[in-house]
């Protein structure tokens, strides 16, 4: 990719349940592309869907936490949140345009106090209020946040939505295509794969091995008797993470793999050999390109 005027970013959406998140993404991304996955949320930054056109590509990201917390992971969850939020090139905090500001937006909005990228205010399902009552709804909120922009979208009608994107590309920086145009298109489920495995390190493994490790899948094919074969790699940045990946006897690697497989196996629907390798690589996170190539970004 080598347009210099070529626009990229990630961007968090961030809203209580059942504003209409999914639905904003699925306009935006359309079928082809939405990941969803209904894994817990523990992960930092996953990765909803990608919005690529031959000028710009936004990487909508979910930033598990900011959300009120449903589990004791909570407090660990809310701090990687909030330092995932500022990484990301714009935040967009989506309400119910027919519902009240309750306490789960308020949890929200204090957590996104004092982080650094630009706040969108998102009002959907304008389809369901009046014209008159959009300001009552916009007074609830204007002094809430120093937002970049307040925009109110139906994003089950589309109506605005398009002008938002717009809008949104715009305010991206330059930067790269991060992913290719149809790489979700063709394989989507490889992120999840790749999620679910490291949901699982991160579930048996997460006192001693903290936000350092990646999953690489290295191949996916599917055989003739339907079984889905898996080759992945779990990269750590020192000896003694991989030690702990591996477990005595290979005993945590295997759990990690039957876990994960399980997961995988319910995501496919076919059934599916989970081959696990652990490799160290120094520094990882500091190297930019291995990040991307890993689906983060420094
Ligand atoms: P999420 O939990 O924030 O991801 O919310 P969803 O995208 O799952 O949406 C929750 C419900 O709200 C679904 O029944 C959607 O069809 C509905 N919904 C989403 N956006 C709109 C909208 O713009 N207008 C209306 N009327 N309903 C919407
Ligand atoms: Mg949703
Ligand atoms: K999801």
């Amino acid at each position: 990719m080598d347009n210099p005027n070529y626009k990229s970013g990630f961007v968090a959406i961030v809203g209580r349940p059942n504003v209409g998140k999914s639905t904003f993404l699925n306009r935006v991304i359309g079928q082809k592309i939405a990941i969803m996955s209904n894994t817990a949320q523990t992960t930092r930054n996953k990765i909803q869907g990608i919005y690529t056109t031959d000028d710009a590509q936004i990487v909508f990201i979910d930033t598990p936490g900011v959300h009120k917390p449903k589990t004791q992971l909570g407090d660990y969850m809310v701090k990687s949140a909030l330092s995932a939020l500022n990484e990301v090139d714009a935040v967009l905090f989506m309400i119910n345009a027919a519902e009240k500001r309750g306490a789960g937006d308020n949890f929200i909005i204090d957590r996104l106090k004092g982080i650094k990228a630009p706040v969108y205010l998102v009002i959907n399902k304008i389809d369901q209020i009046q014209p008159d009552d959009l300001l009552t709804v916009m007074d609830q909120y204007k002094q809430a946040l120093p937002w970049k922009a307040v925009y109110p979208i139906s994003a089950l009608e589309g109506n605005n939505v398009n002008e938002f994107l717009g809008d949104l590309v715009d305010q991206m920086p330059n930067g790269p295509q991060y992913y290719p145009a149809d790489q979700l298109t063709d394989h989507p489920e490889r992120f999840v794969v790749s999620e679910l495995i490291r949901e699982k390190i991160f579930m048996l493994t997460r006192e001693e091995v903290p936000h350092s490790v990646a999953v690489e899948i290295e191949s996916m094919k599917t055989q003739e008797n339907g079984r889905v074969h898996i080759n992945a790699t779990i990269i750590v940045e020192r000896p003694t993470q991989k030690g702990i990946m591996i477990g005595k006897g290979g005993s945590m690697l295997k759990k990690i793999g039957t876990m994960a497989r399980q997961d995988i196996e319910s995501l496919l629907g076919s059934p599916v050999f989970l081959k696990l390798f652990v490799k160290v690589q120094p520094g990882w996170r500091d190297k930019s390109n291995l990040l991307k190539s890993y689906g983060y970004r420094k």
